[in-house]
């Protein structure tokens, strides 16, 4: 050492210690539960070399460029360098790089080609599963491609959107499309009926012309898409509220100026997350567009889009869980704290598995919605697979949405301070987890879509729930060590439905002031009904009945639990009014 120190030029030395780093191994190899599920559901051989070769080119290759994607964020270039106004969105090359292996991989087509018939979905979805944590937010566009080549689809793939549709689901980079989802304007995102002020002008040809302002719209560097708008009449009326939407149809093309037909893009937006997306706001102005619905019945043509993407979202939320417990279990074997590796810690292990418990429980509820959509596009869903679809589609995106801010934030403390530095890429998992319950509509307004759609349904749906829940638990009658996870979901599901039963008589205000912890109680006793027939599957492990049971711990009826307390009596309207704007006094 003294001959080193002695030396008049040498390097700081800075220790011999330096952590190793959590390594992202192939996702569909490490995951014994989404391999379980695929070889109950759809033991085809192809399906799995697929995955396996997909997980391995996500680890090795694409989880770099959503990095890059991460650390290249999108910029707006309004003018050239001579002052003509271009409106470029400039996204980095991984982005780009994204696009095409959306397409080569089959990420919206796989959907569409229907190869495995009902469980096509199921396939989809596995490999967005695998792939979304490492996407740069890619899934964000291709959600909303698969959601409106689906609102294509349902309309009917006819003249001019027959070539939209079989770009959106094309296999070939070089034709491939992806799409918007421009819905929110600045007087209300949720309330889109109130909020709509973009107007469509016919012109002479049976196209329009719209005009308006849309707040936010999401990867708006897409080839078209599915917008609201109000058709004005002859005196340049329009009908107010969600008669007066239609849907439309529009490309997003250029000039030759070069500049964005119909469209100026104002600013893009500087978010929390998703940073690798662009998001902008824009003043459409004059764009051409194409009426897809019939006039007036713009929400109700659009509401495809919002299944599908609403899904896409669980399978994002499952995701960005599954892949934090994913990194935190690796790190746990190669950390020391204390004289030993963080995994021979017990307590660090408790924390891991509760964290496992959340994140299968996403999974299993996500991947039955999925089960659910392949049915009904296959024609082989029953009356109850329909109505199930219906209730549970926003039930997992509001559920899953939640959880995933909640494990996502957990698991960063088990990478202790590095889980809080930036460039091991663990923060950026926490900022986007958080959209998840904003975008595609509000916890709190898809709970109330929850109880729309049990309104209307004459108690088809609420029957279509119970029925189910209660089949599920009869195929795990007989499997004594599941007894205590088939007691506290049976035992949930009737306070459940003496709950239905008993608030059906005390009115809306009541009704709505029930309405989230009506949904968490949907979700937490369905999903527990499906860990118990997963863990009753002969090639279930040990594993699974562990979890089965773990989850059903857990307060499955919160709904029943708040209702005894009160909180959904009137008389706490005031009172909770009061606490908040206490600082007023
Ligand atoms: O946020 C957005 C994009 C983000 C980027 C994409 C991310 C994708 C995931 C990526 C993962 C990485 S786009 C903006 C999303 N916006 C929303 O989700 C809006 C939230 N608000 C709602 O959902 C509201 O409940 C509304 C807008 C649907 C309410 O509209 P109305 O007009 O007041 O509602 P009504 O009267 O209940 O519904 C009108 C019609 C009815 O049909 P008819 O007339 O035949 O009775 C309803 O049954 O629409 C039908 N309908 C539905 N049908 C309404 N909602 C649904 C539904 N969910 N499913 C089926
Ligand atoms: P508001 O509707 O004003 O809601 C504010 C609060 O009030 C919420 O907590 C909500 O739950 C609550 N609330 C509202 N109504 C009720 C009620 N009846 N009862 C109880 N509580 C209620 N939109 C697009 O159309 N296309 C896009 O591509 C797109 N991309 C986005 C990207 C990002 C990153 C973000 C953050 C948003 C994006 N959005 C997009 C917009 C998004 O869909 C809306 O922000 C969202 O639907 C909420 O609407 P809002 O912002 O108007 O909130």
């Amino acid at each position: 050492w003294e001959a080193a120190s002695a030396l008049p030029f040498t390097r700081a030395r800075i220790g011999s210690f330096f952590q190793e780093r959590p390594e992202l191994k192939n996702p569909f190899l490490e995951d014994a539960l989404l391999r379980g599920y695929l070889r109950r559901h759809l033991p085809h051989q192809a399906v799995f070399s697929d995955l396996c070769a997909f997980g391995e080119r996500v680890c090795k290759e694409v989880d770099g460029w959503g990095r890059e994607c991460e650390v290249t964020p999108p910029r707006l270039v309004h003018f050239d360098p001579w002052g003509r106004r271009v409106d470029h969105i400039v996204t980095s090359p991984a982005w780009k790089r994204m696009k095409d292996l959306s397409a080569q991989e089959g990420l919206v087509a796989i959907g569409y080609e229907r190869s495995y018939g009902e469980w096509s979905r199921v396939y989809q979805m596995s490999k967005l599963y695998i792939y979304s944590p490492s996407s740069g937010l890619y899934t964000c566009p291709l959600a909303m491609t698969d959601g409106a080549a689906k609102v294509i689809q349902s309309l009917g793939v006819s003249r001019p959107v027959e070539e939209a549709f079989s770009r959106l689901t094309s296999r070939q980079p070089e034709s491939f499309w992806t799409s918007g989802q421009w819905m929110t304007e600045r007087q209300g995102g949720s309330d889109v009926a109130s909020g709509t002020e973009t107007v469509a002008v016919p012109q002479t040809d049976g196209w329009y012309k719209l005009h308006g302002f849309k707040w936010f719209t999401s990867a708006t560097d897409a080839d078209m898409t599915l917008t609201l708008a109000r058709v004005q009449d002859r005196t340049g009326a329009t009908t107010p509220g969600s008669k007066g939407l239609s849907l439309f149809y529009a490309e997003v093309s250029r000039g030759e100026d070069g500049r964005l037909r119909g469209i100026e893009v104002q600013r893009l937006k500087d978010k929390l997350g998703t940073r690798q997306m662009p998001t902008a706001e824009l003043l459409l102005d004059g764009l051409p567009a194409h009426r897809l619905s019939e006039e007036g019945r713009g929400v109700a043509s659009i509401a495809n889009m919002l299944t599908i993407t609403r899904i896409h979202n669980s399978v994002s939320a499952a995701a960005a869980m599954r892949r934090v417990v994913h990194l935190a279990r690796d790190y746990a074997t190669r950390r020391t704290a204390f004289g030993k590796l963080l995994k021979d810690h017990p307590l660090h292990m408790q924390t891991l598995s509760r964290m496992e418990v959340e994140s299968r429980g996403a999974f299993l509820l996500m991947m039955d919605v999925c089960r659910l959509l392949g049915r009904e596009e296959c024609g082989v869903a029953t009356q109850l697979d329909s109505h199930l679809l219906r209730l549970l589609t926003p039930v997992v995106k509001l559920y899953t949405g939640k959880q995933a801010v909640a494990v996502v934030s957990e698991c960063l403390e088990s990478f202790g301070g590095q889980g809080y530095i930036e460039d091991t890429g663990l923060p950026g998992i926490l900022r986007d987890a958080q959209v998840l319950s904003i975008w595609e509509g509000t916890t709190n307004v898809l709970s109330l879509d929850v109880l729309r759609c049990m309104a209307r349904s004459s108690g088809m749906v609420v029957h279509a729930y119970f029925s189910h829940v209660k089949s599920l638990l009869a195929g795990a009658s007989s499997v004594s060590s599941l007894a205590p996870a088939v007691k506290a979901v049976d035992s949930a599901l009737s306070e459940l439905e003496g709950f239905v039963q008993a608030a059906a008589s005390r009115g809306p205000g009541y009704l709505q002031l029930s309405a989230r912890d009506l949904a968490y109680s949907l979700a937490r006793i369905y999903t527990g009904a499906l860990f118990i027939d997963h863990a009753c599957w002969e090639g279930a492990s040990p594993s699974d009945t562990y979890a089965a049971l773990r989850w059903c711990e857990q307060d499955l009826c919160p709904v029943s639990t708040n209702q005894r307390r009160g909180h959904y009596d009137s008389s706490t309207t005031p009172l909770d009014a009061a606490l908040v704007f206490d600082c007023l006094r």
